[in-house]
Order: C-alpha cells, then sequence, then structure tokens
C-alpha cells in the first residue's frame, strides 16, 4: 500500500509563471516537469487527478516589462502567454487546463476571497508611510525597489523579496532602497492598506508545520522553520498600482490587490473554469468535505523561491477563508544553473525553451530526459551542454534505444515480426520476473517521495537489465542450434520492452508512444496494471530509431551561442586606438613622481572637482583632479598616487592648481588611480 493510496482525489498545481517573458530550462526544472512526471503517473494509475497552471498576469513583474518593451500591459501578457502556453504544449507538460489570471472569473474569485476576508474582520487596516517615486508620481511596491537585503546583503533584492536567500521582504525594510524607476532613493510618503496579520496566525502555522516535518522536503521544511522562528509579520494585501485587480471597497478605489494574494487563488479560478468546461465539480478539489478522508490531496509544485508564499502566505489565506483545503506537499525544487553561472534572463544566460525547440525539433524528450536526470531536487544543479551530450549518446541511445532497437531487428529477422505467444504477456523468466517486480517497486516508491531521478534512473534500470539478458542468451547464435530457446529470449525481451514503454509514459511520453506504435499496441490503453495482452498472430510495426547521437559539432553550436549572448549582454569594451610614436625624450620631459593624497575635499558647486593636498615628496602642493563622481573625498586620504608635477600651475574655480593625478579610464568612463604595485617613498620617480 502507497502513502498515496489513501487520498479520493489530486489537485496538483505548478507555480505560475509571469507571463513577462519566455520559459527556459530553470523553469522547466524548477516546477514543471516534476509535476507533470508525477501527474502522469497518478494518471497511469487511473487516479482521480486535476492538474492545473497558468499565467501570472498581475504585478510589478508585467507593469514593468511593459514599460522597458515601451508597450501597454495587456500586450505583454497577450504575447508571453501565448507563448509560454505552447512551449508547455510541445514540452507535453499535460496540464488539464492552462488558465489566465487576467480572466473574469479569476478577477471575480479574487474580489470574493478578499472580501470574505474582509467581512471577518481579517486584515488589519494600517496607514503607514511607504516609499514613494517623486518623479515618477507612483507608490513603489515590491519590484518597484530594490535595495540591500537585510538578512543575506544581496544588493539586488526587491521590495518584497529577496531572491537569493528568499526572505520575504517589505520595501522599509531594505538597506539604501532606489526605485527602479528614476533609479533615485524614495521618498516616504502615507498611504492605508489592507494587512494579513501573519504575526497572529504564527502559533497555528507553527503546529501545522511541525506536522510536516519527515513528510515535507527537507530544504521546505528547514526554511518555514526558520521564518517561524524569526517570527512572521503582517504583510499587506493591497498595493497602490495602476495595473492588477481591483480592491473591491469603496475606499480602496485605485488600490489593487498584491499580486501575491490574486495568484495563488489563480489556482482555484482554474480549476472552476476546467470545471465549467468539463461538467466537474470544483469545490471536490478545493473545500474541506464532510469527511476529512474525502478532501483532496493538493500538491504544489514550485521553485524554492516561492516557498514563503505557498507554505506560509497562501495557506494562511486559505485558513482565515475556512473553507479549504491546505496544502498536503509543497515539493519545491532548488535551482538549476547552467554552464557554471546561474540561469539569467537579463544577462541572456539561458536555454530557452522556443529556441530549443526550433533547433532541436522532435527532441523533446531528449531534453526531459536530461532534465529529469538533473533535477535540483534537494540542492542546486547544474546543466551543460556537454553533459547533455553525453547523457543522451551514452544513455538514450547506448542503453534504452539501443535495447529496443536490437529486440525489433531480431524479432523481425528470424521471426518475421511475429509474436509467437499470445494471450497473457508474461516474463518465462524467474530471474527477470524477480528484478522487474523490484524496478517496479523502485519507481513506485520514488515517484510517490517526489524522487524523480531516481525514478527516471530505476526505468533505465529495465533497459540495463534488458540489455544484459540479451548479451547473455544470444539469441542471434542460439536460433541456429536452438530456434526455442531464440524464440523463448525475444518473447521475454518484448515483455521487457511493454513494460519498459508503460513506465517510460510519465517521463518520455514520445519515446513511449513510439514504442508502444512499434510493438503494435497502439489501441491499447495502459495502465500500471500490467495486464498487458497480444492478440492472436499479433504482428510488431517496423524498428523506427528512438533516439540519435548528438554531435560534437552541434553541442559545440550551442555553448558558442551561450558565450556569444554573453558578450552582446556585456556592455561592449572598446579600446581606443594607440596614439601617434613619440621618441624617449619628449617622454622624458614629464616629471612623474609618486605622492600621498593628505587631504580631500570638494570643491563646492561644482559636481566632479575634488580639491587634493598633496605629499610630492618635494613638497606639499594643491592640485584639483575631477574624480568626485568616482571616489568619496574622505575615502581616499592616505592613497599612494602618480603625480605629474612639472604640469604649468592652473586656476580651476579660483584655486591654483600645481600638477596632475594620472588616472586610468576605461572605455565605460570608470576611473582608477594609477598607484605604484608596492610601497614606495613620496617623490619615486615614474618613467
Ligand atoms: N508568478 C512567481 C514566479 O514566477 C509567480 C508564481 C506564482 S504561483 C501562484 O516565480
Ligand atoms: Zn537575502
Amino acid at each position: 500500500m502507497s502513502q498515496l493510496d489513501k487520498f479520493k482525489r489530486f489537485t496538483v498545481t505548478s507555480a505560475l509563471p509571469y507571463a513577462n517573458g519566455p520559459l527556459h530550462i530553470g523553469h522547466l526544472a524548477g516546477a514543471y516537469l516534476p509535476a507533470d512526471i508525477f501527474v502522469r503517473y497518478l494518471r497511469l494509475k487511473k487516479r482521480d487527478v486535476v492538474y492545473i497552471c497558468g499565467s501570472d498576469e498581475h504585478g510589478a513583474a508585467i507593469t514593468i516589462k511593459a514599460k522597458k518593451e515601451n508597450t501597454t500591459p495587456q500586450a505583454i501578457i497577450d504575447k508571453y502567454h501565448q507563448q509560454i502556453k505552447q512551449s508547455f504544449e510541445e514540452f507535453g507538460i499535460a496540464f488539464d487546463i492552462y488558465h489566465r489570471t487576467s480572466s473574469p472569473i479569476h478577477h471575480d474569485l479574487s474580489q470574493e476571497f478578499f472580501l470574505n476576508l474582509y467581512e471577518k474582520d481579517e486584515f488589519v487596516e494600517k496607514y503607514s508611510e511607504q516609499y514613494f517615486d517623486e518623479d515618477f508620481q507612483q507608490f513603489l511596491a515590491d519590484r518597484y525597489i530594490v535595495g540591500t537585503c537585510p538578512n543575506c546583503s544581496n544588493p539586488n533584492a526587491y521590495g518584497d523579496q529577496c531572491e537569493n536567500c528568499g526572505t520575504s521582504l517589505n520595501p522599509t525594510d531594505l538597506i539604501n532602497p532606489v526605485s527602479t524607476l528614476s533609479g533615485k532613493p524614495p521618498v516616504l510618503k502615507p498611504t492605508k492598506h489592507w494587512y494579513l496579520p501573519l504575526d497572529k496566525y504564527q502559533p497555528w502555522l507553527e503546529k501545522w508545520i511541525d506536522e510536516k516535518e519527515g513528510e515535507w522536503k527537507v530544504n521546505v521544511f528547514g526554511q518555514c522553520k526558520s521564518w517561524l522562528k524569526s517570527g512572521l509579520q503582517p504583510r499587506s494585501m493591497t498595493r497602490d498600482l495602476d495595473w492588477g485587480i481591483d480592491v473591491p471597497l469603496e475606499e480602496a478605489k485605485g488600490k489593487k490587490l498584491y499580486v501575491w494574494m490574486d495568484a495563488p487563488i489563480g489556482y482555484i479560478s482554474a480549476t472552476k473554469q476546467w470545471a465549467i468546461d468539463h461538467n466537474k465539480d470544483w469545490t471536490l478539489y478545493w473545500k474541506k468535505q464532510k469527511k476529512a478522508e474525502d478532501d483532496t490531496c493538493l500538491i504544489h509544485f514550485i521553485g524554492k523561491d516561492n516557498i514563503v508564499f505557498h507554505c506560509i502566505i497562501f495557506p494562511a489565506i486559505l485558513r482565515a477563508h475556512g473553507e479549504y483545503v491546505l496544502p498536503q506537499n509543497v515539493p519545491a525544487n532548488e535551482f538549476l544553473n547552467l554552464e557554471g553561472d546561474k540561469l539569467s534572463t537579463s544577462r541572456n544566460h539561458a536555454v530557452w525553451l522556443h529556441e530549443y525547440l526550433e533547433e532541436f525539433p522532435g527532441k523533446q524528450d531528449e531534453l526531459r530526459y536530461v532534465l529529469t536526470s538533473i533535477l535540483p531536487e534537494t540542492s542546486d544543479s547544474e546543466f551543460t551542454w556537454r553533459d547533455y551530450q553525453a547523457r543522451v549518446n551514452n544513455e538514450l541511445v547506448a542503453i534504452l534505444g539501443n535495447f529496443v532497437n536490437r529486440v525489433m531487428i531480431l524479432v523481425h529477422k528470424f521471426f518475421d515480426g511475429k509474436v509467437e505467444s499470445e494471450g497473457k504477456v508474461e516474463l518465462y523468466d524467474a530471474g527477470l520476473t524477480i528484478e522487474l517486480d523490484r524496478f517496479y517497486e523502485e519507481i513506485e516508491r520514488n515517484l510517490e517521495t517526489y524522487k524523480f531521478r531516481q525514478g527516471l534512473q530505476a526505468v533505465m534500470d529495465i533497459a540495463r537489465l534488458g540489455n544484459k539478458y540479451l548479451t547473455e542468451k544470444e539469441p542471434w547464435k542460439t536460433i541456429k542450434t536452438n530456434p526455442d530457446d531464440a524464440r523463448l529470449a525475444l518473447h521475454n525481451c518484448l515483455v521487457l520492452i511493454g513494460h519498459l514503454a508503460i513506465y517510460l509514459q510519465p517521463f518520455l511520453p514520445a519515446a513511449a508512444k513510439k514504442i508502444f506504435h512499434m510493438l503494435n499496441w497502439d489501441d491499447v490503453h495502459f495502465g500500471f496494471d500490467k495486464d498487458v495482452k497480444f492478440k492472436p498472430g499479433h504482428r510488431l510495426n517496423p524498428a523506427e530509431l528512438l533516439f540519435e547521437k548528438v554531435e560534437d559539432a552541434v553541442i559545440e553550436a550551442q555553448i558558442d551561442k551561450l558565450n556569444s549572448k554573453k558578450q552582446a549582454a556585456a556592455p561592449a569594451v572598446q579600446v581606443q586606438a594607440a596614439k601617434e610614436n613619440i621618441n624617449y625624450e619628449s617622454f622624458a620631459t614629464m616629471d612623474i613622481r609618486i605622492g600621498t593624497i593628505l587631504e580631500a575635499e570638494k570643491v563646492a558647486k561644482t559636481k566632479k572637482l575634488v580639491k587634493l593636498t598633496i605629499d610630492t615628496g618635494i613638497d606639499k602642493r594643491t592640485v584639483v583632479s575631477g574624480i568626485a563622481e568616482h571616489y568619496e573625498p574622505e575615502a581616499i586620504i592616505g592613497r599612494k598616487v602618480s603625480i605629474l608635477v612639472n604640469l604649468e600651475p592652473r586656476e580651476i574655480k579660483g584655486i591654483v592648481s600645481q600638477g596632475m593625478i594620472l588616472m586610468a579610464e576605461d572605455s565605460s568612463g570608470k576611473l582608477s588611480f594609477v598607484s605604484p604595485a608596492d610601497d614606495l617613498h613620496n617623490g619615486s620617480v615614474v618613467r
């Protein structure tokens, strides 16, 4: 009996991606591929399951992107919703519905939720000082403000969350906050908002989460415990924004719901839409039933940066509402890196799904295989193109493809493609049966505990077993000496291939389908009941290649592409052409010495100038230098610098400047002192 047997039905969700850009492999490996495998497995087990997802179309993520692309939020969500939906479809992510949070059914349900909590007095209404950008006349919520994380010192933490350490933040928690609109430090201005008193729910949350110890993944449980330990704070569920769902209160005109209030409700509104489309009762998949044992098993697949929202904030909202079930599990994944570096949209360091589909047509299962093999289930993991090539060539081609292909070809060659056995397909080999049962057990146990990497390895073990068996039995030899032996061996191999295909379905749906077709079993619906039948006179279809080898050139092209993308995203370095030659005498006319900055102060009413007092070893003198935008005056006192001492004195802003500090300037305009690499006394000669 598996631990999932006790549930009547399942509601499985994958994080709603923001419709503000295309998907990359990190998305797939985080919240979608594992969920898809899990759901396909449940469906094969003939369990009642609904798999929900959709685009998250609100929040600053969308409006900021619209601004960047110089268009409207509506145009952004329409564009990316379509693109994302299509990528998911092509990779076989088998949602029952892929919905959108811009839909009226979602707006209505979100407002209903808000009002439900409002009427029960669950919100705390508070006037507070919030950051405001005076240039743009806008309050700065969430991603409109960045600053240093008070928890981990990441300098690019957002106003609602630090993506580096996962901590959920309020804008006023940030150190040195800056508006992402004007790039300037914001001012504070009072505004009214509706807060969810997470502090009030803390005791309940602690108890609920403690019950999950041992069942939830260690990384998820640990994050929750550490937030609870640092003490939960009330969190505003409304925002001063002009894009999103209206707060359904007269006195909140112009305000919108916080995107993290409405987005998780998107799971529910999408289920409602699915139920309408399929004549189902959505409440069975979300609401508490009369008897607790009739409740659905709610499972959220997400990436680690979303843990706080799914394990603390959304459960608090559901609980405050009262009628809904709480998540049974939140199997969050860690992050996937790419070629030794973080995946990054802004630096264009990513493998984009729509580009992969174009460049590797029909090779979705190859990517599904590689990503499943390296899922960041317990810690961050890494995708490299070399590893992709190795796994496709050494595992998919050499183990799986090779086994299926060899057997197909031999059956066609020796037995004219006919399966000699009829009726129930059995393995006529006790050793094989024991091993296969062991793999079955292993696959199911791993899938039910969200260990998809190990689950896939156990499926591949069936192919490994088959290869070993085939090599031992050598039907290509026994066909001449003992044809019955050859027939039996190939029969057993075909049965193994049938089982292999059944279990490949959750992982590699296209390859599984191809194998079923080769077996001429297209018309059979396969579950995990092992009740596989050959009809009398059953004949196999011709053998087809399952996977092709990936050539070096293909991989090198991908690596080059990543490198060139990176360079294009980085600001171009331009090195100035060399000046005309001079003779040594001309150079030697310059008297350059090492000196020390004794005093430094900004020159009043100028932006760039600093007045320096320099000990040149010869004398102490005043030099005016245009470095104020690069160095804080206090910070450079005591610095050793190079100074041209025989430059004619010049008057700058009423100050006589005696000489010039040597500065190096790069192509971005950054200035740096030219200082001696070793400690030399003042007056040392530079030549
Ligand atoms: N859109 C954040 C993200 O894409 C958010 C997830 C919503 S799940 C309800 O990381
Ligand atoms: Zn942080």
